[in-house]
């Protein structure tokens, strides 16, 4: 049996690999943080109890900040396989708070190198770092490939621009199984609510139920090639299974707008909109909807209002710098992982619209039965 150690457990991607990797028959240590609330909201069906004899999923508290806990973790579950998925993950957060980002997703990579090879693991086990299509930035080329050159644009992508270089430097240096995944932006029903993706899809749920009025977003025309978190965590697998540690691009070659992300939602609950206006100024208003589609939804079509602007533009959610077109080469992933994604751009709008379909209606049956939540504070 295998021994897997991921951190950033309770992220997205943590959780998919995590379950990936159970049900390959892996034993899962997880890496997670102290926090106030509990947020093991997407692992929470993985738990088991620590009582049981021989858990296979096992949650450990620790921090990529952290280098002493970090040593301890590797020596104690002494994996085969570690994946660093631990990051502070947001590119416009990390413009507000660039040091701890520097220190956590670029300076994290090298204290787990670090702690493999003073613990003489360097034989033992493979290490992959998230590394993220962020990395090209400022575009130099597309679609972007292995071989793209990198033009780092945030806090967030310089950061990961270190722990990429780290990553090669001990696999030449220390001969280490170590490897990085350039993934591409990918995206999932349980993706984080503050990306731009999952911030649209909660929303066109809620207007669809009536429960919202209007969308904020910022640049409508960013280009992001969107792939589905499901297919991209095999691929993170398959790249610690080959006889030579490599760097991959992972990503589906299709980009699209926030704009188009955007009127694909709309669309899977039958509403039209149009957008019209530039930049600051640019909006997005009802124009057409299909009330069989509503109806056949369970969506009330005397919620939907024509010529309601849903869609506004906020700066506030403008970047210092930002990436305008993101599109990925993922040919050698292809060829030599024989890795293919199962979905499309348009079959993960549908998974993503369904399943916050699914949870606004819990908001809608709340608010309609007259429920109200308590307020601690009185
Ligand atoms: P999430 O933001 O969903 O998850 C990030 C995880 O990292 C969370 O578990 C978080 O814990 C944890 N974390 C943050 N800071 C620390 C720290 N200092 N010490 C320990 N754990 C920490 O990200 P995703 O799952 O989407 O992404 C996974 C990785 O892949 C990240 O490194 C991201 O940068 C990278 N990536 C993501 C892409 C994407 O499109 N999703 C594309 C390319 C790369 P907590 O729950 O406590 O916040
Ligand atoms: P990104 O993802 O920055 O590509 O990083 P995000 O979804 O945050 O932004 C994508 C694009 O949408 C534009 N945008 C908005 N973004 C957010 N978050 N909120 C808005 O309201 C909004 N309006 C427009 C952004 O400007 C941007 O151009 C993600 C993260 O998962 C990283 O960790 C990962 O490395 C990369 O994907 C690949």
């Amino acid at each position: 049996m295998k021994t897997a150690l991921i951190t950033g457990i309770t992220g997205q991607d943590g959780a998919y690999l995590a379950e990936f990797l159970l049900k390959k028959g892996y034993r899962v240590h997880g890496v997670k943080r102290r926090s106030s609330l509990f947020n093991t909201d997407r692992i929470d069906h993985l738990y088991q109890d620590p009582h049981e004899a021989n858990p296979k999923f096992t949650l450990h508290y620790g921090d990529l900040t952290d280098s002493t806990n970090l040593i301890r973790l590797v020596q104690e579950t002494q994996p085969d396989e570690i994946y660093n998925l631990a990051a502070q993950s947001h590119v416009k957060v990390s413009f507000d708070t660039p040091e701890y980002t520097a220190n956590a997703d670029g300076l994290g990579m090298l204290r787990l190198l670090e702690a493999v090879r003073l613990l003489g693991m360097t034989a033992k086990c493979r290490i992959y770092q998230a590394s993220t299509s962020e990395l090209y930035g400022l575009v130099q080329a597309v679609p972007q490939s292995e071989t793209t050159p990198f033009y780092p644009r945030s806090p967030y992508a310089v950061a990961k621009l270190y722990a990429y270089w780290i990553t090669v430097n001990y696999r030449e240096a220390y001969k280490m199984y170590a490897c990085n995944g350039i993934l591409f932006n990918h995206e999932s029903p349980i993706r984080g609510e503050t990306f731009v993706t999952r911030k649209i899809t909660r929303a066109v749920s809620k207007i669809a139920l009536g429960l919202q009025d209007r969308l904020y977003l910022g640049n409508l025309s960013a280009q992001r090639d969107w792939g589905h978190a499901k297919d991209y965590i095999e691929a993170m697998w398959l790249i610690l299974q080959q006889e030579q540690a490599e760097d991959y691009v992972i990503a589906t070659g299709v980009t699209a707008t926030v704009r188009d992300f955007v009127r694909m939602s709309f669309a899977h609950v039958g509403i039209e909109i149009e957008f019209s206006g530039k930049d600051e100024q640019e909006k997005g208003v009802i124009i057409d909807a299909d009330e069989q589609r509503l109806t056949a939804l369970g969506i009330d079509p005397a919620n939907i209002k024509f010529g309601q602007t849903v869609v506004k533009v906020d700066p506030t959610y403008f970047r210092p710098t930002e990436v305008d077109l993101l599109i990925g080469d993922a040919t050698k992933a292809r060829t030599k992982l024989g890795w293919k994604p199962k979905y499309n751009l348009e079959s993960l709008v549908a998974d993503m619209m369904e399943s916050d379909l699914h949870l606004m209606r819990k908001e809608e049956y709340l608010k309609k039965g007259g429920f109200k939540t308590m307020n601690y504070f009185e």
